[in-house]
């Protein structure tokens, strides 16, 4: 009489899950990119959502587009919780910025080292003056820049919402107005940069010309939203990853941001406007 316990085990094992990436290129340009981690079941629609977006996408009409699906073994998987959620307001991007520099300095990134950083993304931080597909890797001493490809730069991959999170967060962010995949898809990817070692701030604006909003988010400060870091109708937009310590941190660092399966099964404090000073 085997056959019940082996079932009872298999209805314990954890359900397999996959990422799936979408990344879309004109000419060669990077238009967009996206990157979920779900249960079997879900692969195909998300699949099917991820190929509707590349092709609608505001940045214009991919003429390339790269979908992966690959399996993730379950007991790889770690549970994290959300950051906190807050919103600075203010009343334009040159304010927008000076706010998103001091938030930087106060979570320990050296006053030169988040300037240039922040001139970097709005100059376009990729070689040709264009946004980068992933993130820049800068030492938050120095303003260095360390990622190998400055073109590509980092790609935070195979994060999600674990299932049960999923509604809660809607709930939490639509009486704020701010249930949209832009934030939900960016307080996820600063979940996952602050889980990881080494980090001690992130600092980012959308490459999409229509959305103008942008975010620091460190350890202690949580999620912090800046609701212009740019003006409309600027396509240049990025992430700027700012570590500790020196280059010996990169390989588990990069590691970690693009390899490590996490889903997020708390959230944390969703609030909304805050002065800069609370
Ligand atoms: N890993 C690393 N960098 C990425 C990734 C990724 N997975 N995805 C995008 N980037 C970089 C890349 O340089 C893009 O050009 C840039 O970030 C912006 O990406 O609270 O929409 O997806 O209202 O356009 C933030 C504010 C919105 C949301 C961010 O970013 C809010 C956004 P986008
Ligand atoms: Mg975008």
């Amino acid at each position: 009489m085997t056959t019940p316990a082996v079932h009872a085990n298999f209805a314990a094992m954890p359900q397999s899950l996959y990422s799936i990436r979408m990344h879309a290129t004109r000419e060669g340009r990077h238009l967009s990119g996206a990157e979920r981690l779900a249960p079997r079941s879900a692969v195909e629609a998300l699949a099917a959502a991820l190929v509707r977006r590349a092709l609608e996408h505001p940045r214009g009409q991919a003429d390339r587009l790269r979908l992966t699906v690959e399996a993730v073994p379950a007991e790889t998987v770690r549970f994290a919780q959300l950051p906190d959620l807050r919103t600075v307001p203010v009343a334009d991007y040159f304010v927008g910025r000076q706010a998103a520099l001091r938030l930087l300095e106060r979570a320990g990134v050296a006053p030169e080292a988040a300037a240039i950083a922040m001139q970097a993304l709005a100059a376009g931080a990729a070689p040709e003056g264009v946004a980068m597909r992933g993130a820049m890797l800068v030492d938050a001493q120095t303003g260095a820049r360390l990622e190998a490809d400055p073109a590509r730069g980092i790609r935070v991959s195979r994060m999600d919402l674990a299932a049960s999170t999923e509604t809660e967060l809607g709930q939490g962010l639509r009486p704020l107005g701010l249930d949209n995949p832009h934030v939900r898809e960016a307080l996820l990817l600063a979940g996952k940069v602050l889980a990881a070692p080494a980090i001690v701030a992130e600092l980012c604006w959308s490459d999409d010309p229509d959305y103008t909003a942008g975010y620091v988010a460190a350890p202690h400060l949580g999620y912090v939203r800046l609701p212009h870091l740019k003006p409309a109708g600027e396509e240049r937009g990025g992430r700027a990853f700012f570590l500790r310590g020196g280059r010996e941190e990169l390989p588990a660092l990069i590691d970690f941001l693009e390899k490590q399966p996490v889903l997020f099964d708390r959230l944390g404090a969703l609030r909304g406007e805050t002065l800069l000073e609370e």
